[in-house]
């Protein structure tokens, strides 16, 4: 990932533990299939705090979009968390 990938997730708290991550992704993942698509993962934002904008919200997803299949998986939401956790 690159420095401006960085420069988004920067503002995530530290102190996200990984079964923090999936609790917030499985209270947010509102069909339960297992992904979050941008509203979804708005909403968990928003519900750390974070109120993204709709911009925001899809430059974050893109980011952190390994496979580019549009939605969130969990491996690739704790990735994206864990990267800035430990950065
Ligand atoms: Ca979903
Ligand atoms: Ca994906």
């Amino acid at each position: 990932m690159g420095t401006s990938n960085g420069l988004i997730f920067k503002c995530f708290p530290a102190s996200l533990t990984e079964f923090e991550v999936a609790k917030v992704f499985k209270n947010h993942d509102k069909d339960g299939d297992g992904r979050l698509t941008k509203e979804e993962l708005k909403s968990a934002f928003k519900y750390l705090g974070y109120k993204f904008t709709t911009f925001r919200v899809h430059q974050a997803l893109h980011a952190a979009d390994d496979n580019c299949d549009d939605v969130i998986s969990f491996e690739e939401m704790s990735k994206l968390i864990m990267y800035t956790a430990g950065s």
